[in-house]
């Protein structure tokens, strides 16, 4: 699982190709949801497609709970997957789906594509992905309205989770579309425009971004404009963690906290910061710390942060039908779920 970062590297530098469209949605077989214990629970059903706007297409796939029926309005779960992932590999590896059905929530897979990276990452390190009505957060952003516009969705429970550069990406859409994303989960990511270069990218990832967390935070809340509201956030990180080094975690918790600290009442005064208010040790096959960070004028939590002992560039809790995925640790999923209060 987890690959050498050498080579990781390698493929993050090979250059984007033209935006070129992809062919046409196609019926490919559909995996099981993931999860042994499933075949007696109903379970939902794929529906895919393209979307396009002036800066290219991406493909993208929509689970729809077997118990959505267009009668209230649901909550969104966008799924942000990592380089060399796809949406079913990251459904299998993570079995969001499962939770999908059993609490009744869409999740939209949004897929890089090899002519856009030539190892399916998201291109999180340059610029133009790095703003509003534009790149790749506008064509993510656009799937979103997608949805909205053909299913019920809860606009106020809409969250993203990704991993890895999918993670960097789920930064990058919570400030540039608070409007559609309300919650924020990174697991082995990097902070907001943690590098502006691809050559930055691979410093970022080996040794943490040159950018201040803080500045990133402020920056973040500016850029959110006159959408600006807190942004509850979750990040995870694994100590061994040797593709994304675990600065990143540390750095996209302090940007965030920073963020809300703005968003939160517009002011610079520390009512959100990153000093833990409660931490707490647990095991689940790996051991972990879990921390809390609040806001002190009402004490709801808007941060919290899992760093899990010896897990190396994965999803902890998740299921070995799919890649980046470690089934010792917290279960991320459900406890990202729960976070996100679906
Ligand atoms: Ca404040
Ligand atoms: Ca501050």
């Amino acid at each position: 699982m987890n690959r050498p970062a050498a080579l990781l590297t390698a493929l993050l530098l090979t250059a984007c190709g033209p935006e070129l469209s992809r062919p046409p949605a196609v019926s490919s077989p559909a995996p099981a949801a993931g999860g042994s214990g499933l075949s007696a629970q109903a379970t939902g059903a794929w529906v895919s497609g393209t979307y396009t706007n002036a800066y290219g297409s991406r493909f993208y796939r929509l689970w729809v709970p077997a118990g959505y029926n267009g009668s209230a309005a649901r909550p969104l779960m966008v799924m942000l997957h990592g380089c060399t992932q796809d949406g079913y590999d990251f459904a299998a590896g993570t079995r969001m789906n499962v939770q999908a059905d059993a609490r009744n929530f869409l999740v939209l897979y949004p897929e890089q594509g090899s002519a856009y990276n030539g190892a399916d990452c998201w291109n999180w390190f340059y610029d133009v992905n790095q703003r509003r009505g534009s790149g790749e957060p506008s064509l993510i952003a656009g799937m979103i309205a997608r949805v909205k516009a053909s299913y019920r969705v809860d606009a106020a429970r809409v969250g993203v989770a990704g991993i890895s550069a999918g993670g960097a990406m789920s930064s990058l859409l919570a400030c540039t579309y608070p409007d559609h994303v309300r919650r924020v989960a990174v697991v082995a990511g990097l902070q907001y425009r943690a590098a502006t270069t691809a050559t930055g990218s691979v410093d970022a990832m080996r040794n943490g971004s040159l950018y201040d967390p803080n500045a990133r935070g402020s920056a973040c809340a500016a850029d959110m404009g006159s959408l600006r509201r807190p942004m509850p956030t979750l990040v995870f990180h694994g100590t061994a963690d040797s593709t994304v080094n675990p600065l990143n975690g540390t750095q996209t918790l302090a940007q965030f906290a920073q963020t809300n600290d703005l968003a939160t009442d517009g002011v610079d005064n520390g009512n959100v910061d990153s000093v833990a208010d409660a931490t707490a040790t647990a095991t689940a096959c790996r051991s972990y710390t879990r921390s809390d960070y609040r806001d002190s004028t009402n004490g709801s939590v808007l941060l919290r942060r899992y760093v899990v002992q010896g897990l190396g560039h994965a999803w902890p809790g998740g299921s070995t039908a799919g890649s980046y995925s470690d089934p010792c640790g917290p279960d991320a999923t459900a406890l990202i779920v729960d976070f996100f209060g679906f």
